[in-house]
């Protein structure tokens, strides 16, 4: 059944936000340091040396949180799990603290009627684990499947939606290439080990979840990219295909038992830590793909070189950008949900981050007008509509981020929030996005 605007009667309206970027409470109830923890607390890594100690104080005011979700009458609320909560070492006996947070959380959301989607890593790696080698470490995946089982015996029974990973696109390259994100590296191999132990972690947990007969529904949540080319010349078109590689086939092929790509095997297949049935357990079946998009990239054709091994380039577009300097480009969404649905055979795909950094003044009067965030909104929710009338599976849509959080090496610079929050008090005060985004929950925001 549709309603009027166009969804479907039971399309998943929900917000998305993350344990080190909301929680705070860093060092309460028995918390263990993640990499996050020892890579804000390092000079010169986070603007200002801004921290996620205190953050948007969830730890403490995750009521206030779901009764903003209640007051959108949101249908799902997308957190992820302090694994140094849980397991401060990142190993062995669960921490009853930790787990009684978490217990508390579901229970608040689904008294509230709100559908507690739960994602078990979200970057925060415990230190304990880096420090043996991170996830250039095969034991991590080990370790992850471990804690991922601890979760699912703790709340298995009342969370029916399951990711196992954030993006682990950004936990590798990120982390390991660029060294813009915890923990800091810039090293080719490295990233490929821990390419193949973040899918391997992946698979394990997936697997696990099954075997532990659980009836939910389990995904892995990707920032797949496919940059669109820049002219319909052939050398274009094929550049664009190989400019998406390491955003999305890298992650997807795997999953569906297809093994890594060829051209990345080329380049990287040596450094990768394949074991004999690795590629199995990663191919462990799974319910959903969760899409974050926020914008889309151009590229042309470029010498294929060791610096450029996809042989690509991007060049510049005219789209206006967010405070992030990212492109507002509402199609590229309908593109890439195109791209996976017809790629790749999964049966239901959700868009589970969405949204825009901008500036977002207050008015004289402590009203934040957001606009510009408004018709980002507006635009990439008419996408979606467009894309489930061209018959993609999209069952639902999570907006980047309820609140205005701890953006990683932005520190809280950059707002996504539908809700500001007022850094010194923590109080919280809806954006008119809010009220933007209550109206298109309810069927009036298109
Ligand atoms: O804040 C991040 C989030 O943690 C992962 N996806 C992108 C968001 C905006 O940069």
């Amino acid at each position: 059944m549709k309603r009027q605007d166009g969804f479907p009667e039971d399309f998943v309206w929900g917000c998305s936000t993350s344990s080190y970027q909301i929680e705070g409470a860093a060092s309460e109830d028995g918390r263990g340091p993640s990499i996050w923890d020892t890579f804000s607390h390092t000079p010169g890594k986070v603007v200002q040396g801004h921290t996620g100690d205190i953050a948007c104080d969830s730890y403490h005011r995750w009521r206030e949180d779901v009764a903003l979700l209640k007051e959108l009458n949101a249908g799902a609320y997308r957190f992820s799990v302090s694994w140094t909560r849980i397991q401060p070492d990142g190993k062995g006996k669960p921490n009853q603290k930790g787990l009684d947070y978490y217990s508390r959380l579901v229970d608040g959301l689904r008294e509230a009627g709100i559908e507690p989607w739960l994602e078990l890593f979200h970057w925060d790696l415990p230190q304990a684990l880096e420090d043996a080698g991170g996830w250039r470490n095969r034991d991590t995946a080990f370790r992850f499947e471990e804690y991922a089982r601890i979760m699912y015996k703790a709340i298995g029974d009342r969370v029916e939606h399951w990711t196992s990973m954030n993006e682990p696109w950004c936990a590798a390259f990120l982390g390991h290439l660029t060294g813009e994100h915890a923990p800091g590296l810039r090293d080719r191999e490295k990233t490929s080990r821990a390419v193949h132990h973040l899918l391997l972690a992946h698979g394990l947990a997936a697997r696990a979840y099954r075997e532990g007969g659980f009836k939910g529904e389990y995904g892995l949540v990707i920032n797949a990219a496919k940059p669109r080319p820049a002219t319909l010349r052939p050398e274009d078109v094929e550049a664009s295909e190989r400019a998406s590689i390491e955003r999305t086939s890298l992650w997807l092929d795997p999953v569906f038992g297809r093994g890594y790509p060829e051209l990345f095997m080329q380049h990287f297949g040596s450094q990768m830590p394949i074991e004999p049935g690795d590629m199995d357990i990663i191919a462990a079946p799974i319910d959903f793909i969760g899409v974050n998009y926020y914008n889309e990239d151009a590229v042309r054709a470029a010498l294929l070189s060791e610096e450029n091994p996809y042989g690509f380039e991007y060049v510049p577009t005219w789209q206006r950008k967010t405070e992030m300097g990212w492109d507002i480009e509402a199609q590229g969404l309908r593109r890439i949900l195109m791209h996976i649905a017809r790629n790749w055979p999964a049966k239901v795909l959700y868009v589970t981050e969405n949204g825009a950094a901008f500036a977002d003044a207050p008015s004289p009067d402590g009203v934040i007008r957001d606009y510009d965030r408004i018709e980002y909104l507006r635009e990439h929710l008419a996408a979606c509509r467009q894309v489930i009338a061209d018959e993609v599976p999209l069952k639902g849509y999570f907006v980047w981020s309820l609140m205005d959080n701890f953006e990683w090496s932005f520190g809280y610079t950059r707002k996504f929030g539908l809700v500001s929050i007022d850094h010194i008090t923590k109080a919280r005060r809806p954006k008119l996005s809010f009220y933007y985004y209550r109206d298109a929950i309810a069927g009036f925001g298109l």
